[in-house]
């Protein structure tokens, strides 16, 4: 029997500094609902879904800041998104800044959550590749602050048993480096889902930034090629609070072939109805891991340790 996750991607427009969290989690409640009338079972919305991306501001007082982060999910604010999905038995995928106090110190996550159709959370993941800097850059319209809010995460990168699948998150930064995929790859990850903000101008050299939208896509499409897996990856994008950031949302097959993607920079549900036993052809064949990798020979040229091939 085949094994389908009717998938949605509900990519988000700008959310402006002033939008309150209330407004936030109504659009995210009404394209959960568009995507359930759309025949989807689970829905995957973007990083930093709740409020506006703040790491592009420096923020020095730590009240302002924290006012950014949940410290509790559910909390108050975001628990009718969790009411409706039980309501509609709709599942999710969703990022947000997490503040918690972990072994007596208060630590910041960059963090995204997998909820089942039941409403409660199955999985957690906390971004490890951190983009940016921890100090404001002359001369940048936007700050890029990542590494100044969040750890890295120390969650690694896990797979959960969900939908019928073996399921993998990652966020933003994340798609753009294989260990990521790799790493959920070789525990047999289906479908990787992950939320990213990405401005266009986010090296400042700009013979990279017109290539944003390839990149978008070459990394999440080499990544479910090379991994056997579906990728689902979401957007928030347009122009927020003058940052201008990529949309083009996806849906990516194990073939590596985009089957669904955004064609808005706003608000906008897309859907494809996504068969698991499709990487099982790739898992099998081509990217049969246990087969065809061969670990010795990588660990080899990982422990040489430079880069500078030895003499001949
Ligand atoms: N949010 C996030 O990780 N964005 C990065 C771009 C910013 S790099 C300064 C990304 O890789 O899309």
């Amino acid at each position: 029997m085949a094994r389908v996750i009717n998938t949605a991607s509900a990519q988000m427009g700008p959310i402006s500094r002033s939008e309150t969290r209330r407004d936030t989690v109504r659009r995210l409640i009404e394209m959960m609902r568009e995507a359930k009338a759309r025949g989807a079972e689970l829905v995957v919305f973007p990083e930093l879904a709740f409020t506006t991306f703040f790491p592009r501001w420096l923020i020095e007082d730590e009240a302002e800041l924290d006012s950014f982060y949940e410290t509790e999910m559910p909390g108050p604010e975001t628990a009718p998104l969790f009411e409706e999905a039980k309501k509609l038995g709709i599942g999710f995928n969703v990022g947000y800044a997490e503040l918690v106090h972990e072994q007596g110190k208060k630590r910041r996550y960059n963090t995204a959550i997998l909820v089942d159709p039941g409403g409660e959370i199955v999985g957690k993941y906390r971004k490890v590749h951190l983009p940016g800097h921890d100090a404001p850059q002359p001369g940048r319209t936007h700050q890029h602050l990542e590494k100044r809010y969040f750890e890295p995460g120390n969650l690694g990168f896990g797979v959960w048993r969900a939908y019928g699948g073996v399921m993998g998150m990652c966020i933003c930064n994340d798609r753009r480096w294989p260990e990521t995929y790799r790493v959920m790859g070789l525990q047999g990850v289906e479908m990787v889902m992950l939320g990213y903000n990405t401005p266009y101008d986010h090296t400042q050299h700009p013979d990279i930034d017109s290539l944003t939208q390839f990149h978008n896509h070459l990394s999440m499409q080499a990544g479910a090629y090379q991994n056997a897996t579906w990728v689902v990856g979401t957007a928030k994008c347009g122009v927020e609070e003058g940052s201008n950031m990529v949309g083009q949302s996806v849906i990516v097959s194990p073939s590596g072939e985009i089957v669904a993607m955004a064609s808005t920079i706003g608000d906008e549900v897309i859907t494809a109805r996504c068969d698991l036993d499709i990487g099982k052809r790739y898992r099998e064949t081509i990217f049969d891991f246990a087969r065809h990798r061969e670990p010795d020979a990588y660990r080899l040229i990982v422990e040489r340790k430079g880069a500078v091939p030895p003499p001949m």
